[in-house]
């Protein structure tokens, strides 16, 4: 195993191969393409849609590194019946999930806009996590997949950084794994919750870990790459 340093706040992150999974959160295409559940909200896709490329680069540098890419998608089974009632009934939307939307049904397994945008496919051999909840390890396979693969600290990216980036790494700071936080590989439909989800995440000493931006975190795995070549 080999480390390297990667400049982060509030301080340097040791970034471990062998230790170290790439976290991919709900790059959905209902939550991200025009005429999907998130625009159907109300909310400007553009800002998620601008994590992207920089979040496909980063992909690209951690396959490189060799470390495990873990994507996680968020949806229910098709009869609703993993989708808690005060889930389904929040907040009065125009669409519902499981109603019928663009791509498919809203946020049903199996249905097109359910599943990843093409930019991001996983490959063969990463792993995909189907989440019901906004935490990645709420009613999942996702501890067991970590613990299997000696994984003890977490790149995490993903949308959106107030709603399932914040949860999946408060739960993964509980549950003792040591997270870093990918500024521009994190979005959210608003700036102000962008910005500040990114504050909480590094305030008080790193309350729930650390924030590099991805040029920081690619020079890093590719110090690995060279290392171990
Ligand atoms: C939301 C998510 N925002 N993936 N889901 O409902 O953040």
């Amino acid at each position: 195993m080999t480390s390297t340093a990667v400049p982060a706040e509030p301080s340097a992150f040791s970034l471990a191969s062998g230790r170290t999974a790439l976290i991919v959160i709900d790059m959905q295409r209902d939550f991200l393409l025009p005429g999907g559940f998130g625009e159907s909200l109300g909310n400007d896709v553009g800002r998620l849609l601008e994590v992207v490329p920089t979040l496909a680069a980063l992909i690209a540098a951690a396959r490189e590194a060799g470390i495990l890419v873990i994507h996680t998608r968020e949806g229910h089974e098709p009869d609703l019946s993993d989708c808690p009632p005060t889930k389904l009934n929040r907040g009065a939307p125009s669409k519902r999930i499981g109603d019928p939307g663009k791509y498919g049904r809203i946020l049903i397994r199996g249905e097109y806009g359910h599943d990843i945008v093409d930019e991001l496919a996983p490959i063969e051999g990463e792993v995909v996590i189907d989440k019901p909840g906004k935490g990645a390890f709420y009613a999942t396979e996702l501890q067991d997949v970590l613990t299997g693969a000696g994984i003890t600290q977490l790149l995490v990216t993903g949308v959106t950084t107030e709603v399932c980036v914040h949860t999946t790494t408060r739960e993964a700071n509980d549950r003792g794994y040591e997270c870093l936080v990918v500024s521009d590989c994190v979005g959210s439909y608003f700036p102000d919750f962008q910005r500040v989800g990114l504050e909480m995440i590094k305030a008080q000493g790193g309350i729930f870990g650390w924030v590099a931006d991805s040029a920081a975190v690619i020079g890093a795995l590719r110090q690995l790459t060279t290392d171990a070549s």
